[in-house]
């Protein structure tokens, strides 16, 4: 499983310095990044834990878990009335797990604001409501087409259609009040019935305020003041300085660590983004060892060991027979499995075992 998110925000706030900043990537800041031109990027999550796996188990392969990163480009303003482009950006971000809107905070004069001035609730306010009208575009042209369908409609077919309709009467009505899908109390059952659609609102938010080098100081009273008016279930608020993060990557380990010491960085931006990303989409790490590989993976967290196993091969998950299971903390402790096994820490688990956080597991599986 590769998780996927999708940078958005409005034009010139940052989205491609921060889209290098967290994929090492170096695509020129200078040029506006087009419609239709997505950047796409691959960054590997760092796990020290992976580190200290490998010295104990001495595999061929150390495999860390992956997360993509699509700098859709064009500016998701509109995004609910523009039926061309719109329809290309909104298909893209339909795909990914969560968003990452990028608002500006730094100040440079020579940089324009799109919005004609500096204004980070504003913008944060605005963003987050084209996402409600991209959605209640969705449910418009859904609603639009039931009405069409029910006229030639069977009685068991209409039946669903007037259950569909009811469902999206609701979600479009909490909408309106600007209630994200996310925040809507919705059942397991309807959560399914709507997962086609893709909402946007559905979708984890992470809000990154873009700050300038000279803002470092403020980072913590900022981000808190953010947090406190726009934190939300499944979303919040990250500040750091794009700028400085791209640079940093940049360089070479040993010069980074003399910058980041420099300017109080104690956690670089990307490890930030990637464990808060890991937290609103309520993720956990396992690590497999199998065929001379440790490798992490990112699960749900509460995860059925089948499903865990199916997220490594569909095959696992159907000829799943159980799970040899050992926590990280004591395996570390042991030293190796074998010692493990002795004092009798490898645990048998089955189908109903929930896969926890830094669990080292063998799936054993038939098929
Ligand atoms: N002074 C300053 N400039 C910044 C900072 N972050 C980004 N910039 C500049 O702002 C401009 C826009 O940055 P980009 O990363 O290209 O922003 P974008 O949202 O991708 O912009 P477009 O794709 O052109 O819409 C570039 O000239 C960056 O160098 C910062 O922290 N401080
Ligand atoms: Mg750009």
């Amino acid at each position: 499983m590769n998780i996927e998110f999708g940078i958005i925000g409005l034009p010139q706030s940052g989205r491609t310095t921060i889209f290098n900043a967290l994929t090492g990537g170096s695509v020129d800041t200078a040029k506006h990044t087009r419609e239709g031109a997505a950047h796409i990027g691959v960054t590997r999550v760092s796990d020290p834990r992976l580190e200290v796996l490998t010295d104990i188990l001495h595999p061929e392969k150390t495999v860390p878990v992956s997360v993509s990163y699509v700098d859709i480009g064009a500016s998701v303003k509109g995004l609910a009335e523009d039926k061309g482009i719109g329809g290309q950006l909104l298909s893209q971000l339909s795909r990914v797990d969560a968003l990452i809107n990028v608002v500006r905070v730094f100040d440079d004069e020579r940089i324009p604001h799109s919005e004609g001035s500096l204004d980070v609730d504003r913008d944060i306010t605005t963003m987050s409501l084209e996402l409600v009208f991209s959605d209640l575009a969705i449910i418009e042209r859904r609603l639009g087409r039931i009405e069409v369908s029910m006229k030639a409609a069977k009685q068991a077919e209409r039946q669903t259609y007037l259950h569909e309709q009811e469902l999206l009467g609701k979600i479009k009505a909490s909408l309106e009040k600007d209630i994200p899908v996310r925040e809507q109390d919705l059942t397991p059952e309807e959560t399914r019935m709507i997962s086609n659609f893709q909402f946007l609102t559905g979708k984890p938010l992470l809000v990154v305020a873009n700050i300038g080098e000279e803002q470092l100081s403020d980072v913590v009273s900022l981000e808190d003041r953010l947090n406190s008016v726009h934190a939300r279930p499944q979303c919040c608020v990250i500040a750091l300085c794009g700028k400085l993060e791209m640079e940093l990557t940049q360089l070479d380990d040993e010069t980074r660590e003399t910058w980041r010491a420099e300017f109080d960085l104690t956690e670089s931006g990307l490890d930030r983004v990637v464990r808060l990303s890991y937290e609103l989409l309520g993720l956990v790490s396992f690590f497999s060892i199998a065929s001379n590989e440790v490798r992490a993976w990112p699960v749900r967290a509460g995860t059925e060991a089948p499903v865990a196993a199916g997220k490594i091969h569909t095959d696992m998950e159907r000829g799943f027979i159980r799970a040899e299971v050992i926590s990280y903390d004591d395996l570390v402790r042991c030293g190796a499995i074998a010692e493990a096994r002795r004092k009798g820490l490898l645990r048998m688990e089955g189908k109903s075992y929930r896969v926890q956080d830094g669990d080292v597991i063998t799936f054993l599986f038939n098929v």
